[in-house]
């Protein structure tokens, strides 16, 4: 049997969102979510009411068709699962005074299925799903009252299924509220009319409310690992000018102070800089301070590629990347939406996220976003992904080097283990799933689910360990 980095008990499987996936908008007494009035995900202001060119009111109707899905997740081997549960399907309004019992029922089948095939669920409990009233009536996390309602809800979901999923993470990438205040933060004022203050007071009750998720889980769901969740992007100098060295570290303090307040429980000095030097007075108080010190049992994080910095004003930043984006390296290919394919970087990032806070690791985001080709072979339909075999593989080898660095890493889940509508374009042609589903941006096709030449891929890494790998 050839050797394999990966330990035993490794964690392999696939991740999605409840918005991007279920669909069933307006079914079982579920409530309007910010992602119901986001037909064009971030390209695009929000708009009055849901829209017929929303793919999300239907996505790919995992709401019916989860006993489907997960069974091909298991054919796959995966030990793990990373869903979300939609808030509003708890909360139809965020601030009802009970749970819906619809929602609450349609999640206990979720788990049946996965337990019957032996899939550990990993809960996002805040998926850019932030029920929608409470972006209208209060702003989202600008106002204080969201950590009561989200304290309210968690105590429900730790309650009902703090027994049966051990893996949990807080908030979705919640340094992305920086980049996309209105689907991170269900922040209603404009993001050219969000005055710094408000935006990083909406950053602290965002964090407040996460630590209060973690002390909560101590006393209703004690077996329960907390995790919070961080979109990494490393940023690497343009050059070894010294300025934009620290550049660098300026911009990758702006999203490690997440990672460190959930470890360390405390705002570092550098973050106190930043708002300092933005003139942001936080109102924070001392019961906050006592809340931030439940610091997480795990970190896990988003990676799908890094981006360049320089401190120089006439060097153009046209790099691309998940949600944002610095400049351009010259030294990377790029995806079709234009992402750097660094598979180094995610060797980079393990190894500074562990050395930083020496908590395990979970990578529960990565993966190629491509336009696939649905072709016929011998009778049936797949697609021959090798792009994404070789994306994933790559990036997989260098998951290995940073075992073999000493990382302590949890688990490992793809992005898009099936395909879903994508987050910032509201695309269903960005794909990138081990399975198709036969749905087009114009909202048209059967729904029809034909696993791709990865799937096998996958199922084989899987089995072995990470030891058929090509290194
Ligand atoms: C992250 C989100 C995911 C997923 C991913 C891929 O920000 O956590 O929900 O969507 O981005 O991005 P996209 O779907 O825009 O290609």
């Amino acid at each position: 049997m050839s050797t394999t980095p990966f330990p035993d008990g490794f964690l392999w499987g696939g991740a999605t969102a409840a918005n991007q996936i279920e669909g069933g908008y307006d079914q079982g007494g579920k409530g309007l979510s910010i992602q119901d009035v986001m037909p064009k995900g971030i390209m695009a202001p929000p708009v009055e009411a849901p829209t017929p060119d929303n793919l999300k009111l239907e996505a790919i109707d995992f709401y019916h068709r989860y006993a489907e899905d997960i069974a091909l997740f298991a054919k796959m081997g995966f030990g793990v699962y990373r869903l979300s549960i939609a808030w509003s399907r708890i909360f139809p309004n965020g601030d009802d005074a009970e749970p819906n019992e619809e929602g609450l029922a349609f999640y206990d089948r979720v788990f049946d299925e996965l337990e019957k095939h032996g899939i550990e669920p990993l809960v996002t409990i805040s998926h850019y799903e932030t029920p929608l009233n409470l972006a209208r009536k209060y702003d989202g996390w600008v106002s204080r009252d969201l950590i009561g309602f989200y304290e309210r809800y968690v105590r429900v979901l730790f309650t009902r299924y703090g027994a049966r999923v051990k893996y949990w993470l807080t908030f979705n990438e919640i340094n992305s509220v920086l980049h996309a205040p209105f689907m991170s933060g269900g922040i209603q004022t404009p993001k050219e009319e969000l005055s710094t203050k408000d935006l990083y007071q909406a950053i602290h009750h965002e964090l407040v409310a996460s630590a209060s998720a973690t002390k909560i889980a101590r006393e209703l769901a004690p077996n329960a690992q907390i995790g919070c969740m961080i979109l990494a992007m490393p940023t690497y100098p343009f050059t070894p000018d010294p300025q934009d060295v620290l550049k660098s570290l300026h911009t990758d303090h702006s999203n490690l102070m997440f990672g460190d307040i959930h470890v360390r429980g405390e705002y570092p000095g550098y973050a106190l800089r930043i708002l300092r030097e933005q003139g942001v007075e936080l109102d924070i108080t001392d019961e906050d301070r006592e809340t931030l010190k439940n610091t997480v049992d795990f970190v896990s994080f988003s990676y799908y590629s890094s981006v360049a910095e320089s401190a120089d004003p006439e060097v153009i930043r046209e790099g691309k990347g998940n949600l944002f984006g610095g400049v351009e390296n010259p030294k990377l290919p790029v995806s079709q939406w234009g992402w750097a394919i660094d598979p180094v970087g995610l060797r980079v990032v393990l190894n500074q996220f562990w050395d930083r806070w020496q908590k395990p690791l979970f990578i529960v985001e990565n993966g190629l976003g491509a336009r696939d080709e649905l072709v016929e072979i011998d009778g049936r339909k797949t697609v021959i992904d090798d792009y994404r075999i070789a994306y994933l593989n790559d990036h997989l080898v260098q998951v290995g080097e940073a075992l073999e660095d000493g990382v302590d890493l949890l688990g490992y889940t793809t992005w898009g283990c099936i395909d879903i509508v994508s987050a910032s374009t509201a695309q269903l042609s960005k794909r990138y799933g081990f399975i198709y589903v036969d749905r087009n941006d114009d909202g048209s096709g059967t729904l029809e689910r034909y696993p791709k030449k990865s799937f096998d891929w996958y199922s084989e890494v899987i089995a072995t360990n990470g030891a058929s790998l090509s290194r």
